[in-house]
C-alpha cells in the first residue's frame, strides 16, 4: 500500500510544497487512515492551544491531522492550520447517523472559514465494510455537498482499516490540486 501512495505522491504532487489538513469528528478513522498510507512517520503533539494535532510529511506534502466537534471555542484556534492549506479531507464515520447532524456542522464551519474558501474538499465516506453504513451519496446529502456552489469537491466511499477507497480519493486531490496549480503558475 505505502508504495502505491509514495508512487502517487511523486507522480502528481510534484514539487510546490502542498498543506493538506484532515479532519473529522473523533472515531471516524483518520489516524487509522494516517498510518494505513505508510509515507512516514506520523508525530502526534498536544500543544497548548488544547487540541491534538498528528502531522505527517512526505516530501513535500504535509498533511496535519484533528478532531473536530469539541468545544467551540477553539475553533478561531484552527486558522493556525488553516493558513496556506490547498486540501482538505474530511472524513466521516459512515455507520454514525446520529452524529451526521454535527459532521455537517462541523463541515459547513470549516469550508466556510475565510482561509479555506480556496480548498479543494475530499470527503472520505468511510466504514463503508460495515453493514447498515450511510453510502456515499447519505453522506453527500448528509453534509449538504449538493448546495456548494463554487468548490471542488470530491466523495469517495472507503474502508480506512482495508485501505479501499483511499488511493482513489487522493487521486482526485492530488490531480486536482495540480491542475489547479498549473492554472495559477500559467497565468504569470
Ligand atoms: N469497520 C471499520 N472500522 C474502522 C474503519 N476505519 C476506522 N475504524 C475503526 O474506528 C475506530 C476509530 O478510528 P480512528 O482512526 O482512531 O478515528 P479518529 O478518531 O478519526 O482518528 C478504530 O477502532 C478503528 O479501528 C473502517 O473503515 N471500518
Ligand atoms: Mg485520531
Amino acid at each position: 500500500m505505502g508504495q502505491v501512495f509514495r508512487k502517487l505522491f511523486d507522480a502528481f504532487f510534484g514539487n510546490s510544497e502542498m498543506r493538506v489538513v484532515m479532519l473529522g469528528l473523533d472515531a471516524a478513522g483518520k489516524t487509522t487512515i494516517l498510518y494505513k498510507l505508510h509515507i512516514g512517520e506520523v508525530l502526534s503533539t498536544v500543544p497548548t492551544i488544547g487540541f491534538n494535532v498528528e502531522k505527517v510529511q512526505y516530501k513535500n506534502v504535509i498533511f496535519t491531522v484533528w478532531d473536530v466537534g469539541g468545544q467551540e471555542k477553539l475553533r478561531p484556534l484552527w486558522r493556525h492550520y488553516f493558513n496556506d492549506t490547498n486540501g482538505l479531507i474530511y472524513v466521516v464515520d459512515s455507520l454514525d447517523r446520529e452524529r451526521i447532524g454535527k459532521a455537517k456542522q462541523e463541515f459547513q464551519a470549516i469550508i466556510n472559514d475565510p482561509f479555506m474558501t480556496n480548498c479543494v474538499i475530499l470527503v472520505f465516506a468511510n466504514k463503508q465494510d460495515m453493514k447498515g453504513a450511510m453510502p456515499p451519496m447519505e453522506v453527500c446529502e448528509g453534509l449538504g455537498l449538493y448546495e456548494l456552489k463554487n468548490r471542488k469537491w470530491h466523495i469517495q466511499g472507503t474502508c480506512a482499516l482495508k485501505g479501499d477507497g483511499l488511493y482513489e480519493g487522493l487521486d482526485w486531490l492530488a490531480s486536482t490540486l495540480k491542475d489547479m496549480n498549473a492554472a495559477s503558475t500559467s497565468s504569470f
